[in-house]
């Protein structure tokens, strides 16, 4: 099989994300390639702020991306579009639908053996949904070790085979070249492209050793090659290069390079790489089973200077400006002017080629996620968003932006998938939920900057409850003579603690008609009123009520006052049972690297947590599972102390499991604060 070669002229442009662990060097990356391949005359670099891609003012006072960046290169013949994702987990959802559509994912990684495990997340991802990837171990000048040993930790949380295709030359300490063991040829780094040497002599055994290795490896899925190895027969080139093209291709194996992103260096073989080890949009389009040309809406784009932007993958086939497309809930949706995007920049073009990364004005009915299609819809693309685990209870700071606010994260919303808005019934709290504070922070600034919404904010109520300890008969009479018509209700009930969970129950047991039955209600209400806060200041929980006795008066007495009678009588007797403060468990699953373990089950218990149990993670080699149950006081800043001592990987979800009982100082605390004002 000859190595693939065709490019956009025939087969359509291609599309490579950029994923891996946050500050890797995945935006750099993007900015060498697109400037080793010609497309632009200046060598844009994050670390100076010339960088095409992360311009948005988030990212550039982060320091890392918070954006997808999305840019276009050609290369020789090819065409390519590039995904740059951000790799930090607040933002990983901006990423996740555009990379499970592309052909080629390259997982950017640190030379040093010690941060190889932040890429498990990304390797695990790119595993799970078939997705072809090589690694490209970045900033190699500053690298220590050896990138033998950096392999050996790397194999562990991949899937499939890490294959070497390089070895590196060295100076003393440094890397200043590399053999390219495919090629068996050395370059040695520098300017723009590297400059070919002479394979040092001192590293012919190594390089030998390094090719049979990979040989061998490619040897396990292609008989011929095997065979020509076991009769000592060199393999020819176009043979090695072809089986690398189909290892990658058919995610047999994960191919290594490496060099420097900043530096320019390696760049040029890595774009070789690309151009013949990158599977064509046709067979992604047979993964995702597209069988007619189809748009896959990857992200909303609001805040260009364009106008609302659909981004967009066509595969199977070439899309026009202006075509009517089908879309999921049955409309059609007819595109309008088509870009190509370098950066923030925008470049039309009447026509997407299949496999074009496009983005589409004019399509407001559709939103991330979607498929649009001229044929069938192909079936919905999987893909994991981090668990929501932070929230904001949210306010305009000026009353009067109501309405601006709701557009604005309306707005938001649909951009951003790990963005969740929440109404809170029982605290009348709009709540904005993500991934965790630095994505908040990162929504609650782009409110400002982009809408100039300012918002108050501040961490949301928890759901204390409280409920009784004992039994209480109590009496309630709301009597009132002013003129004319007086007010007169009558009540008696007996309230008793009910088991935890069983809510509120009312009933009564009049007899005589000392109360009529048309103000029965009005007291249940009254009772359901004095319930909504209780003595300590909490919704009363657990409870029933009995209406046993009363009286009433044939002129005075009506719905309001046997309201107020009941409420009067519910709210003393309450009182008068000895009230306790009920809080919110969660049942909580942790996982993280087994390095981490230890570290992290002790934040977890000094939290008040009980563990329920500790094992392996299902299908994680190396990782771990801790199941507990925590107060949920106690989740606000867990993330961040689960990172904290687990190199950013541990990371849990959380549920609702039930409300116990707490009391003493904790409690104490709990009620005299109350809640606090918005901030
Ligand atoms: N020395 C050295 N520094 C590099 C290299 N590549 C990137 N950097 C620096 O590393 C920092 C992070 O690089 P980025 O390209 O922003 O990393 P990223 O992977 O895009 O990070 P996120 O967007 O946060 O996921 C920047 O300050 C770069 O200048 C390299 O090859 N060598
Ligand atoms: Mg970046």
């Amino acid at each position: 099989m000859p190595a693939t070669t065709n490019g956009a002229k025939t087969n359509g442009t291609r599309a490579i994300a950029l994923v891996g662990p946050a500050g890797a060097g995945k935006t750099s990356l993007a900015e060498a390639l697109v400037y080793a391949a010609g497309g632009t005359d200046r060598h844009g670099s994050v670390g100076n702020g010339t960088s095409i891609g992360d311009s948005s003012p988030e990212a550039r006072s982060r320091g890392g991306s918070t954006e997808l960046n999305l840019y276009n290169f050609d290369y020789l013949d090819d065409h390519f579009a590039l995904i740059d994702a951000p790799g930090s987990v607040g933002f990983a959802a901006e990423g996740a639908r555009a990379v499970a559509v592309a052909d080629l994912a390259i997982v950017v990684v640190d030379p040093d053996q010690a941060r190889a495990p932040l890429a498990a997340p990304a390797l695990r991802a790119l595993d799970e949904q078939g997705i072809p990837h090589i690694i490209f171990v970045n900033r190699i000048d500053q690298a220590h070790g050896r990138i033998r040993d950096l392999l050996s930790a790397l194999q562990p949380i991949s899937v499939s085979p890490l294959i070497a295709r390089q070895v590196p030359i060295r100076n003393g300490e440094r890397i200043t070249g590399f053999v390219d063991l495919a090629l068996e040829r050395a370059f040695h780094y520098g300017g723009k492209d590297s400059e070919r040497i002479d394979i040092p002599g001192d590293l012919h055994d190594r390089e030998h050793e390094a090719r049979n290795q990979m040989l061998e490896q490619l040897a396990d899925h292609d008989d011929e090659l095997l065979e020509q190895l076991v009769m000592e027969e060199s393999p020819g080139q176009d043979r090695i290069l072809s089986d690398l093209a189909r290892e990658t291709g058919e995610s047999l194996g994960v191919p290594v390079l490496f060099g420097s992103a900043e530096s320019g260096w390696g760049i040029g073989r890595l774009l070789k790489a690309l151009r013949h080890e990158t599977p064509m949009p046709d067979r992604t389009a047979a993964r995702l089973q597209v069988s007619d040309p189809a748009l896959y809406v990857f992200k909303i784009n609001n805040g260009g200077t364009v106008g609302r932007l659909a981004l967009a993958r066509a595969l199977g086939g070439r899309i026009s400006e202006g075509s009517d497309l089908k879309t999921r809930n049955g409309e059609t949706a007819r595109l309008g002017a088509l870009f190509r995007m370098q950066g923030e920049k925008t470049q039309k073009v009447g026509e997407a080629s299949n496999g074009d990364v496009v983005a589409v004005a004019k399509i407001d009915n559709v939103k991330g996620g979607e498929w649009l299609s001229s044929g069938a819809l192909p079936p919905p693309v999987d893909v994991h968003c981090p668990p929501r685990n932070c929230a904001l209870a949210i306010e305009p700071a000026d009353r009067k932006d109501d309405v601006k606010l709701s557009g604005a994260l309306h707005r938001l919303l649909e951009e951003d998938p790990a963005l969740i808005l929440e109404q809170n019934e029982a605290s009348h709290e709009m709540r904005l939920r993500g991934v965790n504070d630095e994505h908040l922070k990162t929504v609650l600034g782009r409110l400002k900057r982009r809408y100039g919404v300012e918002v108050k904010s501040r961490a949301p109520t928890i759901g204390y409850r409280e409920s009784i300890r004992k039994p209480v008969t109590q009496k309630g009479r709301h009597k009132k003579q002013s003129g004319g018509h007086g007010q007169f209700g009558d009540v008696v009930i007996e309230i008793k603690p009910l088991p935890r969970g069983s809510g509120f129950q009312f009933s009564e047991s009049i007899s005589g008609g000392a109360i009529p039955k048309q103000w029965i209600p009005a007291v249940e209400e009254g009772v359901r009123e004095a319930m909504v806060k209780g003595p300590l200041g909490f919704t009363v929980v657990d409870v029933s009520v009995n209406l046993t006795d009363g009286s009433y008066h044939s002129v005075d007495s009506s719905e309001l006052a046997f309201r107020l009678a009941g409420r009067m009588a519910m709210a003393e007797a309450l009182g008068a049972a000895n009230p306790h403060l009920l809080e919110p468990m969660h049942k909580v699953t942790v996982v993280c690297p087994s390095s981490a373990t230890s570290r992290v089950s002790s934040a977890v218990a000094s939290r008040r947590g009980q563990m329920l149990g500790m094992g392996p993670r299902d299908g994680w080699t190396g990782w771990d599972r801790i199941d507990a149950i925590l107060p949920e006081a106690e989740l606000d800043g867990l993330e961040a102390e689960l990172r904290s001592q687990s190199q950013g990987l541990a990371s849990y979800e959380a549920e609702f499991d039930h409300l116990a009982e707490l009391n003493g100082p904790l409690a104490d605390k709990v009620v005299q604060q109350q809640v606090p004002e918005l901030a």
